[in-house]
């Protein structure tokens, strides 16, 4: 009896380790949205606690732009859109956008 090993035409072999690509959701600063607003929606939408949210807020006033998390992309568009929309609602120019890791 002889044993053959069976391959299935054009399947691709990908190594195991390999894991879906991250997004950054980055939050930028503007001059009008009040801070403590920012640090609410940050709460609300990435579940941060008071300190992390003021930190993150600060960064972000200070230096322009604050990376918050990182998620797959469709966690990390929905998050990024939803927070946007909590300031549009307010009539807040404040925006989350998001950008792939490397
Ligand atoms: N710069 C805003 C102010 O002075 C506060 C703010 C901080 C707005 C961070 C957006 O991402 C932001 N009221």
């Amino acid at each position: 009896m002889s044993t053959k090993t069976v391959t299935t035409p054009g399947t691709k072999l990908k190594p195991k380790t390999e894991r879906p690509k991250l997004w950054k959701v980055i939050l930028l600063n503007d001059d009008y949205t009040p801070r403590e607003f920012v640090v609410q929606v940050l709460k609300a939408v990435f579940r941060m606690n008071e300190d992390e949210a003021h930190r993150v807020m600060m960064t972000a006033h200070r230096r322009g732009a604050c990376v918050i998390a990182v998620y797959t992309k469709d966690v990390a568009d929905t998050k990024a859109k939803e927070a946007t929309e909590l300031g549009k609602s307010k009539g807040y120019p404040l925006y989350f956008t998001t950008e792939p890791e490397e």
